[in-house]
This record gives C-alpha cells, sequence and structure tokens, in this order.
C-alpha cells in the first residue's frame, strides 16, 4: 500500500480533488462528494485533513467499503503523520462542551439512585455532547406531537380489581412469538454511538440480559454485522428497522445483508420520507459555537447571505435515499417477492391507514409518529389506539399491534396493553439509558420497567399479560395535571 504524509493530502482539498484521512487511512472521495447523504459541504468542510473524529461516531464500520469504490482506498498515512497528528490531538486545548461532559460523568449518580425513566433522561441529558443530545431530544416543530404523545397516557385511568389472587404475577409476553420478559422493546433508533461508544452493542448486550428484543435501525451507527456478531446466544432474536431505499435494487441487497445475518423481522418506516424540520437539531452549531466562544466575539457568519434556511441537521442527511413513492399496492407486494421474513408497518398514524396495512396482510403495526419528529400535530399513539379499539376492533384479531411514543411509566405500558396493543416500544429512553450507563443502564430500565408493570398488574387484579383488558381503563374528557414527568 502506498504512504502519504499530511502536505501531500493537503494539497486535495476540493471539489475536483478531495481526499480525506480516516483511521490513519487516506480515501479518495472526489467522486462519492455528492451521492454523500449530509450533502457535499460536510465533506469538504474536512477536505484535505483528518476526518476520523467527525466521521467514527456517526457511521458504522463497513460504510466505507460499502461506498468508496476500492481503489479509491489510497493507501495508508504514513508513519511520521501518524505521530503527528497524535501529538496535535494530545497538545489540543479541550473545548467547553468537552470539560462540561467530563466533569458530568464524574459526577454522575451512581445507577441504584435511578429509580424512573425519568431520573434516567436528566442524567443522560447533563453527560451527553450537546450534539447528542440536540439530535435526540429533538422533536418536529413545536414539539407539540413529542409532548402531547406522553401527555395522552395522562388522559387514560384504571378500574383496579382487589381481590383477586395475583400471586406468581408474570410480566412476560411474546413478539411475533418471541418471547419477551416484559411487553416492551427497544424501538430502532439511529446512531447510538453518538451518545456512548459501544452504541448499539450497548442496547443487544442489555437487551439479552433483561430478556427483551432490540430493533436495529438502518441508520445504527455501528454495522449490522457488527450488531448481529454481538448476540449474546445464537437463538437471541433481533429485529431490522428498515428505510427502503428509492432503489428498489439497494433496498433489496439491504434486506438480503440483514436476512443473512440472522435478523427476525423487518419494520419498514414509512413516516420518514423527507426531513422534517427539527430546530433544536438544526441550531446545534449555531448554540455550540456560541458556547464555545463565551465572553469572546462570536465569528463572523458566512452563511448570512444564504437564500433557503439548511433545517438538515444531524438528521437530515440519513434519510435522503428514502423512497418517497411507497404504496400499500406497490411496496408490500415488493418486500413479500424480496423477503420471507415477517413485515410490519411502522409509522401509522390514523385508524384508515391500520386497517389498510391489516387489509394488506403485514404482520404487524406499529402506532407511531416516530417520537413526534416527524409531522407536528400528528395525533398521540395511545389516542389512535384507543379510536381504532373503538371503531376496528377486528384489526387486532388479524395483526400484532404495537404503539410507540411518550412511554415512560410501567402504567403507561399497561394502559397500551388493555386497549389491545401486543407490545410497546421506547425510542429516546434506552438512548439515554446507554449513553449514561452504557449496557447496565439498559438493563436497568428494563428492570426500573418491570417492577412498575408487575405493581400495576398486582392492582388491576391479573396475574398474566394476557388478562389485560379494555375494561380496566376509561378515557376521560378533562386533562388532568399536568404529571410531573413532563
Ligand atoms: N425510527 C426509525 O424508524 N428509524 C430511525 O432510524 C429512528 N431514529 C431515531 C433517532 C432518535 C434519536 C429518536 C429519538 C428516535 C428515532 N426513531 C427512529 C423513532 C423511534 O424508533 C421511536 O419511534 C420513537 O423514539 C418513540 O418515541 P419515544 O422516543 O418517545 O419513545
Amino acid at each position: 500500500m502506498p504512504t502519504y504524509n499530511l502536505t501531500q493530502i493537503a494539497q486535495h482539498n476540493t471539489v475536483t480533488s478531495c481526499w480525506v484521512i480516516i483511521r490513519n487511512k487516506v480515501y479518495d472521495v472526489t467522486d462519492f462528494l455528492f451521492d454523500h447523504p449530509g450533502g457535499p459541504q460536510v465533506i469538504m468542510g474536512l477536505a484535505g485533513r483528518d476526518a476520523t473524529a467527525a466521521y467514527v461516531p456517526i457511521h458504522p464500520f463497513d460504510a466505507l467499503d460499502k461506498h468508496i469504490a476500492p481503489e479509491k482506498h489510497l493507501g495508508d498515512l504514513d508513519q511520521a503523520s501518524i505521530l503527528e497528528l497524535r501529538q496535535a490531538k494530545k497538545v489540543q486545548a479541550k473545548t467547553r462542551d468537552e470539560l462540561r461532559v467530563e466533569e458530568a460523568l464524574k459526577n454522575r449518580p451512581p445507577l441504584s439512585r435511578i429509580i424512573n425513566v425519568q431520573d434516567m433522561e436528566e442524567t443522560a441529558k447533563k453527560l451527553l455532547p450537546y450534539k447528542a443530545l440536540a439530535y435526540y431530544a429533538s422533536a418536529a416543530d413545536d414539539s407539540i406531537t413529542h409532548i402531547e404523545n406522553a401527555r395522552a397516557f395522562s388522559r387514560f385511568f384504571f378500574h383496579p380489581r382487589v381481590m383477586r389472587s395475583v400471586s406468581g404475577c408474570d410480566t412476560s409476553s411474546t413478539i411475533l412469538g418471541y418471547k419477551t420478559s416484559i411487553p416492551v422493546y427497544i424501538s430502532g433508533s439511529a446512531l447510538a454511538r453518538l451518545g456512548h461508544p459501544l452504541g448499539e452493542v450497548n442496547f443487544t448486550r442489555g437487551a439479552y440480559k433483561a430478556g427483551i428484543i432490540q430493533m436495529v435501525s438502518t441508520n445504527a451507527s455501528l454495522s449490522y454485522g457488527q450488531i448481529a456478531a454481538a448476540r449474546c446466544s445464537s437463538d437471541q432474536p433481533l429485529f431490522f428497522q428498515l428505510y427502503k431505499h428509492k432503489n428498489d435494487t439497494t433496498a433489496a441487497k439491504r434486506i438480503q445483508e440483514i436476512e443473512a445475518l440472522g435478523y427476525n423481522a423487518i419494520f419498514l418506516t414509512v413516516d420518514t420520507l423527507v426531513p422534517s424540520n427539527r430546530e433544536m437539531d438544526t441550531r446545534a452549531p449555531h448554540y455550540l459555537e456560541d458556547f464555545e466562544n463565551q465572553g469572546t466575539k462570536r465569528k463572523s457568519d458566512s452563511k448570512d447571505d444564504q437564500e433557503e434556511v439548511d433545517i438538515l441537521g444531524t438528521a437530515g442527511g440519513l434519510i435522503i435515499n428514502n423512497d418517497n413513492d411507497m404504496t400499500w399496492e406497490r411496496t408490500i407486494p415488493w418486500m413479500r417477492s424480496v423477503t420471507r421474513l415477517p413485515i410490519i408497518i411502522k409509522g401509522v398514524q390514523c385508524v384508515a391507514d391500520a386497517v389498510l396495512a391489516a387489509e394488506a396482510g403485514c404482520d404487524g403495526i406499529v402506532l407511531s409518529n416516530h417520537g413526534g419528529r416527524q409531522l407536528d400535530y400528528s395525533l398521540p399513539p395511545l389516542e389512535v389506539l384507543y379510536k381504532l379499539h373503538e371503531e376496528h376492533p377486528e384489526v387486532f384479531k388479524k395483526t400484532e399491534v404495537y404503539i410507540d411514543g411518550g412511554i415512560r411509566r410501567g402504567t403507561d405500558v399497561l394502559k397500551a396493553l388493555c386497549l389491545g396493543a401486543k407490545a410497546v416500544g421506547l425510542g429516546r429512553a434506552f438512548l439515554y439509558a446507554q449513553s449514561a450507563y452504557g449496557e447496565t443502564g439498559v438493563v436497568h430500565l428494563v428492570r426500573i420497567l418491570q417492577r412498575e408493570i408487575r405493581f400495576g398488574m398486582h392492582s388491576l387484579g391479573v396475574r398474566s399479560i394476557d388478562q389485560l383488558s379494555p375494561e380496566m381503563v376509561e378515557r376521560v374528557d378533562w386533562q388532568p395535571a399536568l404529571p410531573a414527568k413532563l
């Protein structure tokens, strides 16, 4: 392999010849610039330089092999340059945000102090790098749907039953026939390594130890193979969340890859065709610039004269190739023609589409609005579940129905199950748990939910999940006081 030094590489810093260094290897990415999902400007900001720090947390290990032709893997950085980069890193002053994170990590409470999902979220929010926090916490427009997803649970009250035998209460259930210790799964969410160096593998190992199932995002920050290889036993189930690529051949290749790796089901996300407006995420670079320059003059904004507002943030680039032309008639039969895995539609946001999904023969439906991250004012999934149960109870016989969005308590899980859901997904809560405590945080979060679910089951007078039923909850038409969690 040829070697290059920093001076040689620095000369290739234009759109006509753009080289970057990643993990001490040199790549010519000129031909890829305009295919980069995050846009060419992101790469151009690092042209001719070491891009490792920016690249590594958000790209799976195999991304370069998948997207850059082998002849564009030019060679290695020479030894003198490697030492020079290492030295430069040592003397580089830490940013204010890095110092803040270091301090927060030192003061992180012991896991035993985390007694509910909210505690986990608050702890993680203090120690996440700001860029990660902005990506994880952001929601669409004014965050109305994000807030209401959680608030909807407060409109449903229980009819507890007493004098029923509940000893030996069992919180376990199944999802698509796979056993789970509680009716909760880790919903696929992108870029876990923004929050913790081990990223999605924390979910894999934590899920196994706690006996639940992980759904892996198309935009995971580890490769699908690395995650599959981290399974603690060969029969540990893994679900895959699919963003269908607009090119059917590329999409089929992705499906074949995960099928060969032994993934057990495909959750096709249908609510994310184009990037949405997530302002916390969009503002993150400006927030960070101001934070780093506190007390000093702000850098001039060379983008002031740009006509279009750039709303992509971290999220935008991830979905730029999604298929915008999916339909029930075309896409579901196409999926069936390329895979034998169960197909679940994730992102159904109204009763009419839930009915269509069941008619299309899907193996499951997730009532979800992407955690309030896509269309603001999409109804809370719990309300859609309630309406579905009232208006089309037959759907629950045809297919498994899950919901996600705003679930923070064992009682939230129980309410959804009483209304017919087979299980519920949690997105942010698991991202926060793994960011703050890695794999043990994931296990701890499941234990918290399990304790709360078991307590709720005792109070409802049931000893198994299948005894939960609609008469156990009532929807009130007044809005109770805001729960503390909001
Ligand atoms: N859903 C997907 O289908 N694919 C994704 O790649 C994806 N990435 C996400 C990244 C983040 C940071 C978050 C917060 C959510 C993401 N979601 C994604 C949505 C989740 O799967 C889930 O629907 C949502 O988080 C549930 O809401 P909750 O965070 O209130 O639990």
